[in-house]
């Protein structure tokens, strides 16, 4: 069985918002025509406490962009974003959710960030999103969303790890880009994981 998992279509996440991908408005039509066509759908939600760690506001001597190590774990400093119950961490106003059967929220434990919709970033706690999967006898993942070389990636990675053949719908995708070429080295580093390319038009073909 085949599940559709849209990553962070959050208002902060798009143009205007707090942590804007380029042009991430363009995925949410993609979002909204390929959901029917799919048995199971489920999305992913930023939901950071409002003093999370992965904000550069709460390290006096760092700045967005920054990567510090917190524990042992490397961590990209950001402008606060999706913060619990915010305007912003709601999903896109435009995107249909009458479809989704589960909404998982991840990196609400403020000493963690969580890029995956699997587990946090230390791999140490699971969003119940892979045993969600399993319990609906899902065999494969389409996943699409923002951005393409943070959340996009460690989702895409961690569903080929558990067991999920992994398909990257790469035209719904837009990513962060913080250096010039993260999203293709992204792209690149599924790929060798397993993970398949497909485009919106190829699948609905
Ligand atoms: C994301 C950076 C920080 C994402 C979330 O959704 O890709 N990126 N939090
Ligand atoms: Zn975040």
């Amino acid at each position: 069985m085949n599940a559709l998992i849209l990553i962070d279509l959050q208002n902060d996440f798009l143009p205007g918002g707090a942590l804007a991908v380029p042009r991430g408005d363009e995925v949410l039509p993609l979002a909204n025509r390929l959901q029917p066509f799919f048995p199971l759908v489920v999305a992913t939600q930023d939901w950071h406490p409002p003093d999370h760690s992965s904000f550069a506001s709460q390290h006096a001597n760092h700045r967005v962009g920054d990567t510090i190590d917190i524990d042992g774990v490397a961590q990209v400093m950001w402008p606060d974003h999706c913060v619990q119950n915010s305007k912003g961490a709601e999903l896109a106003a435009s995107l249909q959710t009458h479809s989704l059967t589960k909404v998982f929220p991840k990196g609400t434990d403020r000493r963690l960030d969580s890029y995956s919709g699997f587990f946090d970033n230390g791999g140490v706690h699971t969003t119940g999103l892979g045993d969600y999967l399993k319990q609906n006898n899902v065999t494969e993942t389409y996943i699409l969303g923002l951005a393409t070389d943070y959340c996009v990636r460690a989702t895409a990675l961690d569903s080929c790890r558990l067991g999920f053949r992994t398909w990257l719908i790469q035209d719904a995708c837009r990513g962060v880009e913080l250096q010039p070429g993260d999203c293709a080295a992204a792209i690149a580093e599924m790929e060798r994981a397993g993970v398949q390319r497909v485009t919106s038009d190829q699948w609905l073909a």
